[in-house]
């Protein structure tokens, strides 16, 4: 589902799901796309196109942390030190939040899809910056649901947003030429964003942005020489199911 007024991004959400499931999932994104804190949609498109159950992987998600921090400041901090951590430099990542938190598109706003960033220069390597690269074909295994539900109720973290957020990180991370995620939400009353790699996982951080804020995005850094229009098919097409990882219960 995308869900737009004029030029502006309002909301968007993929579903990996089965045919019977299909009614009940479209009038919750529907719901989702006529009652949102960015605003009234003008235009709303929602797209279903078969995927071959063969072509479906089944993966584990990434762990899962929180980092609890007291204030914007601290949250950027500790999202500086996790992408430096994955191997990015200090000069990139700053130059990154930077464009993050200004809004990339070319206009300044927000983009309905993730900026791809090569680490060695910077450079944004998405071919259309204006709307960027949207994951799509990606959700829980039907009988993962539950487990998920009740881990996450567990942290008192049961919540759609959470779900898809996780998910997306990590179809991201599965990618071998991905080094890291960034992301903070774009929806004014959401300030929680994280930082997702292979190696480091889900890691949310309780403040990226200032509340009242509009403006939110992805990023992905990708290693050099990374075939983009591959990877970029992955994003979009490649269907993937995924499970609590091993040392979590359900
Ligand atoms: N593919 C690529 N980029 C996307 C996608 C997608 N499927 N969906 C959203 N984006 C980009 C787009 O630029 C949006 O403006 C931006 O991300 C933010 O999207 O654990 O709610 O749906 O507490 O507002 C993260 C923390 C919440 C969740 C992220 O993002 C948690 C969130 P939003
Ligand atoms: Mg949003």
């Amino acid at each position: 589902m995308r869900a737009s007024r004029g030029d502006k991004h309002i909301s968007g959400s993929e579903r990996l799901l089965d045919v019977q499931e299909m009614e009940d999932a479209v009038s919750q994104l529907l719901r989702r796309a006529l009652d949102h804190p960015r605003g009234r949609a003008g235009h709303i498109s929602i797209t279903v196109q078969p995927v071959p159950i063969a072509q479906i992987r089944n993966c584990s998600l990434l762990p899962l942390m929180t980092h609890q921090v007291k204030n914007c400041q601290q949250g950027l901090d500790r999202a500086r030190e996790l992408l430096i951590q994955a191997g990015l430099k200090a000069e990139i990542v700053e130059q990154s939040m930077a464009l993050l938190a200004a809004g990339p598109s070319p206009q300044g706003g927000v983009m309905r899809g993730a900026m791809l960033i090569d680490p060695a220069s910077g450079a944004r390597l998405e071919p259309d910056q204006g709307s960027g690269v949207r994951v799509s074909r990606m959700d829980l295994s039907p009988e993962s649901r539950r487990p998920v539900a009740q881990f996450l109720s567990s942290c008192g973290l049961n919540n759609q947003r959470v779900i898809e957020a996780w998910i997306l990180a990590s179809k991201v991370a599965l990618y071998p030429q991905i080094v890291a995620e960034l992301c903070w939400s774009d929806d004014p009353d959401y300030v929680t964003g994280y930082v997702a790699s292979s190696e480091g996982g889900y890691q949310r951080i309780t403040h990226l942005k200032e509340a009242g804020s509009d403006i939110g995005g992805r990023i992905f850094f990708v290693k050099p020489a990374t075939e983009v229009l591959t990877l970029i098919n992955y994003l979009r097409h490649e269907p993937v199911l995924f499970r609590l990882p091993v040392n979590v219960e359900g």
